[in-house]
C-alpha cells in the first residue's frame, strides 16, 4: 500500500530549514535494528508516524519530522531529527514535550535513548514568555553592585521546624549576611507550618533583618501545589511582599509552570525554580532527557533562576553546570537569560573553586553548610559571606578567613571537601 512508512523519516541528504526544531538524540538501537532503522522509528513515533504504513491525500498535511544526520555505530549513535514548526502549537510546552520527548521514551526499536539537546527555532522561542528578570534579579531586587553572587539558603531539617522557627533562622541567616531565605523543595503547606502563617512571620523577619543590616533581603515561599492552589499562594505571596516565589518545576510539571509564569508577571514578581526529580529524567547517562533540555525549556517557559548543580563540587550528581550555565546565559533572539543557582552540599570552603567554575553571575545556596555550623546559623551565614566577599576581593581563601572568625571554623569543620 502506498502511504508513509518508516523510511519516510529518513533523509540523509536533508537540509534543515531555519523554522525547524533540531533535537539531537543518543540512540542505542534494539537488537536486530541499525541506526538508521531506530533513527527512522524515532523520527516517525515523534512527528506523525506509527508502526503500521498510514494512507494520506487530501486532508492530510505532512508534519513528519525527518531524522537527517547519524553519527557514531549501530550500538551507540547520535542523531539529528529536523522537525517542522506547523508541528507544534505555539507557545504549548507540553504539547512539544509529547512530541520529542514522548512515547519514543519507551519504544522497543531503542534500547535507550536520550534526548540531549535541541536548537531552538525563532518562532518557538518568542512563542513563549521567557524571563522577567533572569539575572537582572542581583541588581533589581538587591542592588548588588560588583562581583558577588546572591546567597540563598534553605533552613534545615528541610521539614518539621514549626513556623515560628522556621522564621527565626531565616532572620538569624539573613542577619548573618544571606540575602534570599528559600523554603525546602518539600516544605508546603503541612500542619507543622502552614504556608500563610509561614508567609506572615517570615516577611514581618524580613523587615527586622532589613532594618538591622540596612541591606534588601528577600524569601522565596514553596507554592508548588496543583495549579490553581499555586496561582491562589503567587497573589498571596504578592499581596504580602514577596519578590519571588519557588516552584518545583519537574514535579509541578511545564504547564502549570506557564500559568504561573503569567500570574507572576501580573505581580511584577520572580520565579525561582528548584529542580526536584530532575535526576529521573537526566542521570541515566543514556536515556531521558539531559538537564541541558530541562533548563533550556525552563528559560522558555519563563523562571527567574534555575537550579543546575555545583560544577561536581557538591553532594549530588550532577551534568554539565558550566555548560548549561553558559547556554543559560547565551543569546537565545533576545531572550532574558536565567541565573543559575549552586546548591547542593555547598559550605565557604568550597566558595573558590565553585566561582572559579561558575563565575560570580549566580545565586549560591547553602543549607547544611550553613546551620551545621559550629556556632550556629548566624555565624554559618557570616561565614559564606566572608567566602564570596573575600573572593571579590580576590583574597584567598586562608586570607578571607583571618579576617572572619566564623569563616575560620567553618573551613576548620569542613576543610576544602567535597561531602557525599
Ligand atoms: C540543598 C537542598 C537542595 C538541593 C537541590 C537539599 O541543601 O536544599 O534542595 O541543592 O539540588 O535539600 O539538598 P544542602 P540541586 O545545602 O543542605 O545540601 O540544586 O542539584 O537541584
Ligand atoms: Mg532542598
Amino acid at each position: 500500500m502506498a502511504g508513509i512508512t518508516y523510511e519516510d523519516f529518513l533523509d540523509l541528504s536533508y537540509e534543515p530549514d531555519e523554522s525547524d526544531l533540531v533535537c539531537t538524540f543518543r540512540i542505542a538501537p534494539a537488537e536486530g535494528m541499525d541506526a538508521e532503522a531506530a533513527a527512522s522509528r524515532v523520527a516517525s513515533e515523534s512527528s506523525n508516524g506509527t508502526w503500521a504504513a498510514l494512507p494520506t491525500g487530501e486532508g492530510f498535511t505532512d508534519m513528519g519530522a525527518t531524522a537527517f544526520a547519524i553519527r557514531g555505530d549501530d550500538d551507540d549513535a547520535e542523531v539529528d531529527v529536523a522537525y517542522p514548526a506547523g508541528l507544534f502549537e505555539p507557545g504549548n510546552m507540553p504539547q512539544i514535550l509529547s512530541c520529542i520527548a514522548g512515547n519514543i521514551m519507551g519504544m522497543k526499536a531503542v534500547d535507550t535513548i536520550r534526548l540531549l539537546d535541541c536548537e531552538w527555532p525563532e518562532a518557538t522561542v518568542e512563542a513563549f514568555a521567557g524571563p522577567q528578570f533572569g539575572s537582572s534579579v542581583r541588581e533589581e531586587i538587591f542592588g548588588i553592585e560588583g562581583d558577588r553572587p546572591i546567597l540563598a539558603t534553605v533552613p534545615k531539617p528541610k521539614v518539621g521546624l514549626s513556623t515560628e522557627r522556621h522564621a527565626e533562622v531565616g532572620y538569624e541567616a539573613w542577619v548573618g549576611g544571606v540575602d534570599l531565605l528559600k523554603d525546602d523543595e518539600n516544605l508546603t503547606d503541612q500542619s507543622f507550618n502552614p504556608y500563610h502563617d509561614r508567609l506572615v512571620e517570615s516577611l514581618s523577619f524580613r523587615d527586622d533583618a532589613e532594618d538591622e543590616t540596612g541591606e534588601t533581603k528577600s524569601y522565596l515561599i514553596n507554592v508548588t501545589a496543583d495549579t490553581n492552589t499555586m496561582l491562589e499562594r503567587v497573589d498571596l505571596a504578592a499581596e504580602e511582599g514577596c519578590e519571588y516565589v519557588m516552584v518545583d518545576v519537574i514535579t509541578t510539571g511545564w504547564g502549570a509552570v506557564q500559568t504561573v509564569r503569567e500570574r507572576c508577571e501580573d505581580h511584577g514578581i520572580a520565579i525561582h525554580a528548584h529542580r526536584a526529580m530532575h535526576a529521573a529524567f537526566d542521570r541515566l547517562p543514556d536515556h531521558g532527557v539531559s538537564m541541558r533540555v530541562l533548563a533550556q525549556i525552563a528559560r522558555l517557559c519563563g523562571v527567574d533562576q534555575l537550579h543546575t548543580g555545583t560544577a561536581g563540587l557538591g553532594k549530588l550528581a550532577n551534568e554539565d553546570t558550566v555548560g548549561i550555565n553558559d547556554w543559560l546565559r547565551s543569546d537565545l533572539y533576545g531572550t532574558t537569560d536565567v541565573l543559575p543557582v549552586a546548591s547542593g552540599g555547598l559550605h565557604p570552603g568550597l566558595v573558590p573553586d565553585l566561582l572559579d567554575a561558575t563565575g560570580t553571575n549566580v545565586c549560591v545556596q547553602a543549607g547544611g553548610g550553613i546551620h551545621g555550623h559550629p556556632d550556629g546559623t548566624r555565624a554559618g551565614a557570616a561565614a559564606l559571606r566572608a567566602a564570596v566577599d573575600g573572593y571579590a576581593a580576590g583574597k584567598s581563601l586562608e586570607a578571607a578567613a583571618e579576617d572572619s572568625p566564623e569563616l575560620a571554623a567553618a573551613v576548620e569543620e569542613w576543610g576544602t571537601e567535597t561531602p557525599r
